[in-house]
């Protein structure tokens, strides 16, 4: 080897042991627009700033890396360091994930609140199980119902095309007799382009994002339960890191979730403005289309208690009591 190549290369090790750069993949499932994504992005570029370029942490939006059902298994297998979920899409694996998808549990955003303060031992110890470890929380909107025809009744929506996201979802249309079509928010667009559906619960921030507006005119404000998304990170990952660092990490998390959830109340309002801009109807449901999503509520709460068990109303009580 050349003597002055040795050198140079023995310099450049050294610098490199002494700046060891720590780069993450963190997939999302929705679009860079959206305040998730936003909230995650500021997330990175604190990570970076107050870590001083030690951790490097790459935001890949729109399900573009992985799509939304897979995001966990892959942070918990390491493909991906970081990623985002929708809890509520896990239901199938613990109830745990799927108590913020019960309809007319926790409608407001303090209730959420005091919902996710209830459930986030259980759900931690779960995700820690799993070699996963939780950075932030961040609720969606409440949920209310996007349909091309107006309804005064679930009766009304009885035959029709349904989209769910998650479990609890296409259990709300088996229990109003609706046809579920699982399908995420980023194939959502097309599936109202090629009338693959015609109805879907969620928030306005997803009928703003897919352009429903466009396909669909109607949204009911129904504001029956608040879902939540969690950022994850692969426990070994984290571990991995230095004391300073991982102390710098946990701070810019817990910013993240207080802002997130900051943002996301001051922007549900706003949504719905921005829907109503571009067409779309937003309807206060009427006492009877109330009364049945109230009806198709209790039947899921008493669902989730019964596979949930002792554990599970455990936190239900908890969550009461506060
Ligand atoms: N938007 C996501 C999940 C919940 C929400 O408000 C969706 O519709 O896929």
């Amino acid at each position: 080897m050349n003597h002055k190549f040795g050198i140079a290369l023995a310099g450049l090790t050294l610098g490199a042991a002494a700046f060891a750069q720590t780069k993450w993949d963190l997939p999302t499932a929705y679009p860079a627009t959206n305040y998730h994504t936003e909230n995650i992005t500021q997330f990175a570029k604190d990570v970076d700033a107050a870590t001083g370029g030690k951790v490097k942490i790459t935001v890949h939006a729109n399900a573009s890396l992985f799509k939304a059902p897979e995001i966990k298994r892959a942070v918990q297998s390491g493909q991906a360091q970081a990623g985002e979920i929708l809890l509520a899409n896990f239901a199938n694996e613990n109830p745990i994930y799927a108590l913020d998808g019960v309809p007319f549990l926790a409608t407001t955003y303090p209730d959420a609140r005091k919902l996710y303060d209830a459930s986030k031992p259980a759900m931690e110890k779960l995700l820690a199980a799993q070699g996963i470890k939780v950075l932030f929380v961040v609720p969606w909107a409440p949920q209310g119902i996007y349909t091309k025809k107006e309804i005064g009744s679930v009766a009304d929506l009885r035959g029709i095309k349904w989209r769910a996201y998650s479990p609890a979802t296409a259990k709300i249309a088996e229990l109003i007799g609706a046809q579920p079509v699982q399908i995420q928010q980023a194939e959502l667009s097309a599936a109202m382009a090629t009338g693959v559906i015609e109805s879907y619960m969620s928030s306005g921030s997803t009928g703003y994002d897919t352009k429903t507006y466009e396909h669909i005119k109607n949204f009911y404000d129904t504001q029956a339960w608040i879902p939540k998304n969690a950022i994850l990170v692969n426990a070994k990952a984290f571990d991995a890191l230095d004391a300073t660092t991982k102390a710098a990490v946990t701070k810019a998390a817990a910013d993240a979730e207080a802002r997130g959830w900051k943002v996301a109340q001051e922007k549900n309002e706003e949504y719905k403005r921005l829907l109503a801009e571009r067409g779309m109807k937003i309807h206060k449901p009427s006492p009877k289309l109330d009364a049945d999503m109230r009806q198709v509520g209790g039947i899921m709460q008493a669902d989730w208690l019964k596979v949930a068990g002792a554990d599970g109303a455990a936190i239900v009580d908890t969550y009461k009591k506060k």
